[in-house]
C-alpha cells in the first residue's frame, strides 16, 4: 500500500494552507477556472463519471443527485453544505475545515455554477465555533478575491455564501431537518419524497451535500473523472476519509484507498499501527455509531460502500471506532443507545418511545439487574423500530430510527454471550466498566 497517492490531504499541514494565499500557492483554485469554461451539464456529467458518492452516510451517487435538480424550475435553487458533523466518532469534516477551508470554498463555487445556484448555506454544528470562524474568514477572503460575489472570477455568475450555526441537535444533520432548521422552524425531519433536490429549502430545488463530498469536487475537475474514478472501485470512485478513534496506537483522520480492509487500517504500520498494550481487537464500528458493529472475525472487509453493503453493513460517515478486548459491549451499546434516546426528535412513536426504552433495558443489564426475558423484550422493541437484516426496513420518518436500531441488533446478535454473562452474574464482569464510550 506504500505507493498509495493521497489526493485530498496532500497539502494538509503545509504552512499557510488554511489561507487563500497558501491554498493557491499549493495549487488551489486551479479547478474553478477550468470548471467555468465547461457547460454546467458537462460538470454534472464529470461528477457522475467520477463515481463520487456522498460522504455523509448514505453514499448516494453525487452526480445522480445533482442531475435530479430540475433545470427549468422558475424557483431559485440552493446548495446546502451539511457541516452538522455529529455522528459519534466522526470528525473528518472538522479537519477539512481546519486544514483546507478553501478547497470547500472552491467546491462550493464549482457546484453552484454547475447546479444553477446563486445562494449557498453552510450549516455547521453549533459546537464548531472555531470552525465557523475559519469558514467566515475563508468566505471573506473569497469575496475579496472575486471567487464569490456578483461575478465569480468575472464570469458573470453571482454567488453568495453564508454560514449558519446549528444549536446542538444531532437530528439537524438529517437533510430535511437541516432545511427546516435553516428556515427557522423546529428541526424536525420531513417525509421523503419529495426529495430536497426537487422540493427543498423554502420549497425550492436544493442540493444538500456533506463537506467532504463538495471538498472533493475540485480534485475531480483537476484530475479528470476517469483518473479520479480509477483510484477507487467500479462503483465507488476515488479515495475517502475515515476518522479512527478508540483503542489504536495512532488515532486520527486518514485518507484511504477504497480497497483497504479494516484489518489493514487498524494494524498497518502506515495507518493506525495496531492496538496499545498488545491487546486484541474485540469489535469495530465501521461507519459511525449508526452502523452495525463488526465482530473481530469480520475485519477482512474493505472500508468501502459496496463491500460493506454486501455484508449488511454500511460505510456511513467514515467513523471507525475500535474497541479492544477490555471493552464491555453492554456498556458500549448502552452508551450509544443513550445518545439516540436523547437525540430522537419525538415525531414518530417507535423512535420516541423505543429509543429510551432500549436505553433503560440496557442500563438495567449493565447494572446487573437484567433478566433473560429482557433480551427478548429488547429484540421486540428494536424490531418495532427497524428489523435487520437488511438495512433500510425502518418504520420511522428518518434514518435516526434505523441508526438507533442497527447497533442494538448487531451488538446483541454478535456478542450475546456478554449480555448473558451480565444477566447470569448479576454484574458487569469487566474490571473497568467506565469504558471508552461511557459518560
Ligand atoms: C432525489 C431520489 N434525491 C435519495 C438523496 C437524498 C439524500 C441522499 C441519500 O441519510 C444516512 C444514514 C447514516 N431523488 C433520491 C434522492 N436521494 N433518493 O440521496 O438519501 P437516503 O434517504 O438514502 O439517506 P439519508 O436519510 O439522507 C441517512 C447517516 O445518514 N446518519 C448520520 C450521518 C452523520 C453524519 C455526520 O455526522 N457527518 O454524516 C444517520 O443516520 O449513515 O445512512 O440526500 O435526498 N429518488
Ligand atoms: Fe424524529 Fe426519530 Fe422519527 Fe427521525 S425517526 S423523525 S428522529 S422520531
Amino acid at each position: 500500500m506504500s505507493q498509495f497517492e493521497r489526493v485530498l490531504t496532500k497539502s494538509w499541514a503545509k504552512p499557510g494552507n488554511r489561507s487563500f494565499a497558501g491554498y493557491k500557492a499549493n495549487g488551489g483554485y486551479d479547478a474553478l477556472p477550468m470548471a467555468l469554461k465547461m457547460q454546467p451539464s458537462e460538470i454534472i456529467d464529470t461528477v457522475k463519471a467520477s463515481n463520487l458518492r456522498g460522504r455523509g452516510g448514505a453514499g448516494f451517487p453525487t452526480g445522480m443527485k445533482w442531475s435530479f435538480v430540475p433545470k427549468d424550475s422558475p424557483k431559485p435553487k440552493y446548495l446546502c453544505i451539511n457541516a452538522d458533523e455529529s455522528e459519534p466518532g466522526t470528525f473528518k469534516d472538522r479537519l477539512i475545515i481546519e486544514q483546507e477551508p478553501h478547497s470547500l470554498m472552491e467546491g462550493i463555487a464549482i457546484a453552484s455554477y454547475a447546479l444553477g445556484v446563486h445562494t449557498c448555506y453552510i450549516y455547521i454544528r453549533g459546537e464548531y465555533l472555531e470552525q465557523a470562524e475559519i469558514l467566515e474568514k475563508a468566505i471573506a477572503e473569497c469575496y475579496e478575491a472575486g471567487i464569490f460575489g456578483k461575478s465569480v472570477l468575472g464570469s458573470g455568475w453571482a454567488l453568495d455564501v453564508y454560514v449558519h450555526r446549528g444549536a446542538g441537535a444531532y437530528i439537524c444533520g438529517e437533510e430535511t431537518a437541516l432545511l427546516n432548521s435553516l428556515e427557522g422552524k423546529k428541526g424536525w425531519p420531513r417525509l421523503k419524497p419529495p426529495f430536497p433536490a426537487v422540493v427543498g429549502l423554502f420549497g425550492s430545488p436544493t442540493v444538500v451535500n456533506n463537506v467532504e463530498t463538495i471538498n472533493t469536487v475540485p480534485t475531480i475537475i483537476k484530475m479528470g473523472a476517469e483518473k479520479y474514478a480509477a483510484l477507487g472501485t467500479p462503483k465507488s470512485g476515488g479515495t475517502r476519509l475515515v476518522c479512527v478513534s478508540g483503542h489504536v496506537n495512532k488515532p486520527g483522520v486518514y485518507e484511504i484507498p477504497m480497497t483497504l480492509t479494516f484489518d489493514e487500517l487498524i494494524h498497518g504500520k502506515e495507518w493506525c499501527g495496531g492496538i496499545p498494550g498488545g491487546r486484541k481487537v474485540k469489535a469495530v464500528i465501521p461507519g459511525g455509531s449508526s452502523a452495525p458493529v463488526l465482530h473481530h472475525t469480520e475485519l477482512d472487509v474493505a472500508a468501502e460502500y459496496e463491500a460493506l453493503k454486501a455484508k449488511d453493513n454500511m460505510a456511513g460517515s467514515g467513523a471507525v471506532v475500535v474497541m479492544d478486548d477490555s471493552t464491555c459491549m453492554v456498556r458500549a451499546l448502552w452508551r450509544i443507545s443513550k445518545f439516540y434516546a436523547e437525540e430522537s426528535c419525538g415525531q414518530c412513536t417507535p423512535c420516541r418511545e423505543g429509543t429510551p426504552w432500549m436505553e433503560r433495558i440496557l442500563r438495567k443489564i449493565e447494572e446487573g439487574q437484567g433478566e433473560h426475558k429482557d433480551l427478548a423484550l429488547l429484540k421486540s422493541v428494536v424490531n418495532a423500530i427497524a428489523p435487520y437484516p437488511p438495512i433500510g426496513l425502518g418504520t420511522t420518518i428518518c434514518a435516526l430510527g434505523d441508526a438507533a436500531a442497527l447497533p442494538v441488533h448487531s451488538f446483541v446478535d454478535k456478542f450475546r454471550e456478554e449480555f448473558e454473562q451480565h444477566i447470569n452474574e448479576h454484574r458487569c464482569p469487566f474490571p473497568h466498566p467506565f469504558g471508552i464510550l461511557a459518560d
